[in-house]
């Protein structure tokens, strides 16, 4: 079952990692450089069955990145809380005011302004995907901004006229902005391939920094449906998505849904179908993705890191 590769990745991380102290103190225990590889062909999607992953959400997450918004009000006003720990902990930290999350993203979704000063993450994924800042050089000496570059539409244009290029990329680290993100992309660079005599597109995801345990799961979904998107706007078909992590871990807190979910057995084959071709990669919405033939074990909730 190729969830297997998920298992054991799990339990290789747990019993041979590299105990370590974090960024935030909780602790990991850690492999570097591990690759997965998924058949996306007939539909298939990698999909945990061990656990339930809320797969819409992922799916919400990677159509807020196409939007170019860099704003949790519009999650949130889907009810996808993923992203609210980061903005939530700044604001705590900046006001003092020990506001529940409950209430924070109340306030996010009642309070534009609220949601202007207190919700954006900065210029993350989206923002560097569809409008990525470029400088002209004036007479001067001087910078002034430039028009943006949308690498999602660059990318399904370059697909088109020129596959065998070796240069398909949408990249997430945008080296000057780091410091204003609310946390450095973390899968941050998607390459394609168009292979298998020019019909099929393969994806290979370089994830710097993994979350075993909460973020690979969903990570694993949205490039699935990141590269079904641009295959059916390039007109090919899905090949094969290549994971690769940089700093792969799984959190010393996590051990409870660790050792739960090592107990269980991968079961079913669960499919990704897309009810409709959109004119362009931007103008999918949450109704045009339909999972079937999933029915996975029991939620496993763990604490995230922040
Ligand atoms: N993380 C993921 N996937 C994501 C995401 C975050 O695994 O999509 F946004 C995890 C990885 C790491 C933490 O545990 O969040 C980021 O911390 P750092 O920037 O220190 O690597």
């Amino acid at each position: 079952h190729p969830e297997q590769q998920y298992l054991d990745l799990m339990r290789r991380i747990w019993t041979e990692g590299d105990e370590r102290i974090d960024r935030t103190g909780i602790g990991t225990r850690s492999v570097f450089g591990p690759q997965l590889r998924f058949d996306l062909g007939d539909e298939r999607v990698p999909l945990l069955t061990t656990k339930r992953v809320f797969w819409k959400a992922a799916a919400r997450e990677m159509l807020w990145f196409l939007t170019g918004e860099t704003n949790i009000r519009p999650l949130l006003e889907q009810k996808v809380t993923i992203w609210t720990d980061w903005p939530l902990a700044k604001y705590r930290k900046a006001t003092g005011d020990q506001i529940t999350q409950e209430a924070f993203e109340a306030r996010i979704v009642d309070d534009a302004e609220f949601a202007a000063e207190w919700g954006d993450l900065g210029p993350v994924y989206g923002k560097q995907w569809v409008d990525w800042p470029t400088y002209e050089a004036q007479d001067d000496g001087t910078y002034r901004a430039g028009p943006g570059i949308n690498q999602v539409a660059r990318l399904v244009e370059d697909l088109k006229s020129n596959p065998g290029s070796r240069r398909h990329i949408i990249e997430g680290w945008n080296v000057a902005e780091l410091d204003r993100m609310a946390l450095p992309p973390c899968h941050k660079t998607y390459q394609f391939h168009v292979g298998a005599g020019g019909t099929r597109l393969n994806c290979q995801l370089y994830q710097r920094s993994c979350d075993v345990a909460l973020g690979l799961p969903f990570n694993l979904f949205g490039a699935a449906l990141l590269t079904r998107m641009v295959a059916q706007q390039a007109g090919l078909e899905p090949g094969e998505l290549v994971w690769t992590g940089g700093d792969t871990h799984l959190y010393l807190n996590h051990e409870e849904l660790i050792d739960a979910q090592l107990a269980r057995l991968p079961e079913g084959e669960p499919k990704l179908a897309i009810l409709r071709r959109p004119e362009s990669i931007f103008d999918y919405r949450i109704e045009d993705f339909e999972v079937r033939d999933y029915a996975p074990q029991g939620t496993l909730r763990a604490p995230v890191a922040v």
